[in-house]
């Protein structure tokens, strides 16, 4: 009996030791599972080389140790002669060897934090060299060579310059003081603001190995709808202790600031941004965060937006609200980060078009340090929305792309949707404000209007779960931002591919099958929840699950029935010129695509046209049997998800296989009941039958219309 219970504590050890929790993510580092290309790698690799004391060239050194013993099986030494296989890793002030290998020109071209990683001969020894402008740019470099060992890939006569597209690449993390994350859907948040600063929790440093592993560069902290605390001096200092820990691995911190802080805080008695008092306050506010935070990167506001304060309280502007603090954080260098998501219910207009209509007339009024920051789309991270109007609008400007990583409309952590295909759609989508090929991502990068200021950030989906995000493919997501931040050429299917090759293995028979199911997710999801166009109909306030029929939330704007407008002759919301008029945002060449009924591809459809009922699509089906077919193609498309994943079995851990096994039957239930809930809501409008030959939904709209989450995460 002993000797079982012996035997079992035993097993449950080794399990726990061998499991896959996931929360090494895409640094895992295993051994290579190929002898022959193990045995290559040992030979072309032996040693490594990384002068400099440096925070962040420590970093890159000991990530080189770690990474390089892993997934080579051995420790590999660090030496200061060069010798075969030795990997010398430096900038110019660190290394002669580089200096006199890699001429200036070349890494001059690789920018500020791009970086060079090439095969040479140094005293007839082959090594390989890594190297940049910056400490930063070599982390890069090495975090991109263990990429490449850990994704299989020849390491003969290396070749590469990489450069970032993008300047300020960050996560905003909707973080809480008090831990909770709005629209976190992976558990608390992984600030331990309580027992910070003297307690460094590790997961800090592996936080900012993931991200520097990616290019992310810079974190915003705290929730958009911010609390003033946080500019309070022991909240700063623990801010700065996190800062410090960021800072070796090149990332800088930011903060969303409240607009009415100097009112909180100091007991001010108003916040307008043009009186003296309050601009005074800002200034020294930003003077003490420098003092504690030397490399702060500045602010994240939202004002004005959903009943956060801002200088409209006053009678001012959103640029009078980003120039003073941009004022105050530009003698540390420091940069606004100023939000667009703006709308009012008071505003009797198109929620769609609000953005624009604010901003666009205030382009060429900001100051040089701010950057205004747009969602994707104009309404809020659906599933699919047109490219957001102000992109392309505001050429003095430049503006910052928002997307949301974490799903909150897109299935919460527990449907499997890789995201870069959404984000794509977007980055390429062109805006033809200079012309064809004035894309949105060369709104954002600067290039289109020769901004050197550009950004982009991410919602983060990142939590105290074991595996940062939920799902265990929810990481995908925070890979994938981060990798397009680096360069939107790459396509969601490189990207996918590198991801499944780190996270699980290099087997073909598993990358090829998983990599079909990732890049095919999110257009199933769109498919299942909002189809044709539709848009902004899930349940009211925590957005979990279908809820076509809200029509009694705090606003009409935040009521599904605003958006999809299904009555007895029809369905969709009317953007021409008939309608809103929000087309008229665009340039002419991209109104033609949407603007009229014939031209509009369907996936669009009910963003910009009403329809009848009984319109024929492209299929020769009606609206209607469309609808229809759109809806159960998403269910069993997730079905087909399911057989492919069990087919996967052999390949992947138990501990992960199951986890995403059960999210996955989840997932099912939930297309289903988003397929159920809606068609037999808009029904009652068509008044035409679910065809024939489909499985007949199970429930009645009442059972579905009754359902409450009164706990649901996120909010
Ligand atoms: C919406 C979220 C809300 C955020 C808001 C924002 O539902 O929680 O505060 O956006 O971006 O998507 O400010």
């Amino acid at each position: 009996m002993k000797r079982t219970i012996c035997t079992l504590l035993l097993l449950t050890v080794l399990n726990s030791l061998l499991a896959e929790d996931g929360y090494r993510l895409w640094l895992r580092y295993d051994r290579i599972d190929n002898k022959p290309l193990l045995q290559q790698y040992q030979a072309l690799i032996t040693s490594i080389h990384v002068p400099g004391a440096s925070p962040v060239l420590v970093s890159a050194r000991q990530e080189l140790l770690t990474g390089l013993q892993g997934l080579l099986g051995k420790k590999i030494p660090l030496q200061d002669r060069i010798t075969t296989g030795t990997i010398v890793a430096g900038t110019y002030t660190t290394s002669h060897l580089i200096r006199a290998a890699i001429p200036a020109r070349e890494l001059q071209q690789a920018g500020s934090e791009g970086f060079i990683i090439r095969s040479v001969n140094i005293n007839q020894q082959p090594v390989i060299i890594i190297t940049a402008a910056s400490d930063a740019g070599v982390l890069y470099g090495v975090f991109h060579l263990l990429r490449l060992l850990q994704t299989h890939q020849p390491l003969q006569a290396l070749s590469i310059t990489s450069t970032p597209k993008i300047q300020h690449r960050l996560l905003n993390h909707w973080d809480n003081l008090n831990r909770t994350v709005e629209r976190g859907y992976a558990g608390f948040s992984i600030w331990d603001w309580h027992r910070l600063p003297g307690y460094i929790d590790p997961r800090y440093i592996d936080y900012a190995r993931a991200n520097a592993s990616i290019g992310i560069n810079g974190t915003v902290l705290t929730n958009v709808n911010a609390n003033a605390n946080v500019l309070t001096k022991p909240y700063l200092l623990k801010v700065a202790a996190l800062a410090s820990v960021f800072h070796r691995y090149g990332i800088k911190v930011y903060l969303t600031a409240r607009f009415s802080a100097p009112v909180e805080l100091d007991g001010l008695k108003t916040a307008d941004p043009l009186d003296p008092q309050v601009r005074e306050w800002w200034k020294q506010k930003a003077a003490e965060i420098y003092r504690y935070i030397p490399n702060f990167g500045g602010f994240l506001v939202k004002a004005n937006s959903e009943g956060q304060p801002g200088p409209q309280n006053y009678g001012r502007t959103h640029a009078d609200g980003a120039n003073m603090l941009a004022d105050a954080v530009a003698p540390h260098h420091g940069i606004v980060m100023w939000r667009a998501f703006v709308y009012s219910n008071e505003k009797p207009d198109d929620r769609f078009k609000q953005a624009y209509d604010e901003f666009k007339p205030l382009d060429g009024q900001f100051r040089k340090n701010v950057m205004v920051q747009v969602k994707n789309g104009p309404i809020d991270f659906q599933p699919r929305e047109p490219f957001h109007p102000l992109f392309g609008a505001m050429p003095a400007t430049p503006l910052m792309m928002e997307f949301q990583i974490t799903q909150e409309y897109l299935g919460f952590a527990t449907n499997l949707v890789y995201l870069a295909p959404l984000f794509k759609e977007c980055l390429d989508s062109d805006t033809y404000a200079k012309g064809k090929g004035s894309t949105v991502s060369r709104v954002i990068n600067g290039s289109l209007e020769g901004h050197t200021l550009s950004g982009i950030a991410g919602v983060a989906n990142i939590g105290n779960d074991v595996n940062w995000c939920g799902h265990p493919f929810a990481q995908s997501n925070w890979y994938a931002f981060g990798r397009l931040a680096w360069d939107h050429d790459l396509s969601s299917a490189t990207i996918a591919h590198e991801w499944l090759r780190q996270t699980f293995t290099n087997n073909a028979n598993f990358i090829n099958p998983a990599q079909q199911l990732l890049l095919a997710s999110r257009e199933h999801t769109v498919q299942y929840m909002t189809p044709l166009g539709l848009h902004h109909i899930m349940g009211n306030s925590h957005h979990y699950g279908p809820a076509p029929w809200t029509n009694k939330a705090a606003r009409a704007d935040w009521d599904p029935v605003y958006y999809h407008k299904a009555d007895s002759t029809g369905i969709g919301f009317d953007r021409t010129a008939n309608g809103s008029n929000a087309l008229a945002q665009y340039r002419p060449e991209v109104r033609k695509q949407w603007e009229t009924l014939a031209n509009c591809p369907e996936a669009y459809l009910l963003w910009f046209h009403r329809v009848k009922w009984d319109h024929r699509m492209a299929s020769g089906k009606t609206l209607w049997e469309e609808l229809c077919a759109q809806y159960y193609a998403g269910v069993e498309a997730v079905r087909h998800m399911q057989q492919t994943w069990n087919s996967l079995q052999p390949y992947v851990d138990p501990q992960r296989f199951e986890q995403v096994r059960q999210l996955m039957a989840v997932q099912e239930n939930e297309a289903v009941w988003w397929r159920n809930a809606c068609l037999l809501y808009f029904q009652t409008y068509s008044r035409m039958p679910i065809p024939a030959g489909y499985e007949q939904p199970g429930q009645t709209l009442e059972y579905y219309m009754g359902l409450r989450f009164p706990y649901a995460p996120g909010i």
